[in-house]
């Protein structure tokens, strides 16, 4: 099942929405922003880059906002996973 790695206030709120319209399952991890707006260290331990959007699915894991549409575009089809 796909984890969201979400950041409060972040971008990846559209990550959610794309999921919830595809019906896509999924489990959020939440992550709060600090006192300076900045992500926490917590989150590089989902992905190096520190930021939010990433998903982790089977063992992988994905950032960029436009890397995680197109990788769920290609293996989520209409909340049916691709083999
Ligand atoms: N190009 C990336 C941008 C990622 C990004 O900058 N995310 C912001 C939230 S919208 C973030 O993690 N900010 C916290 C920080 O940089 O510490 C994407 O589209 O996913």
């Amino acid at each position: 099942m796909i984890t969201v790695h979400h950041l409060n206030e972040s971008r990846s709120q559209r990550i959610l929405w794309l999921l919830e319209e595809l019906a896509v399952p999924y489990e959020i991890q939440f992550y709060w922003r600090d006192v300076h707006r900045m992500a926490p260290a917590e989150l590089r331990g989902a992905h190096p880059l520190g930021k939010s959007p990433v998903i982790t699915d089977d063992g992988r894991a994905i950032a960029e906002s436009g890397g995680i549409v197109d990788y769920v575009a290609r293996h989520y089809d209409g909340g049916r996973e691709r083999s």
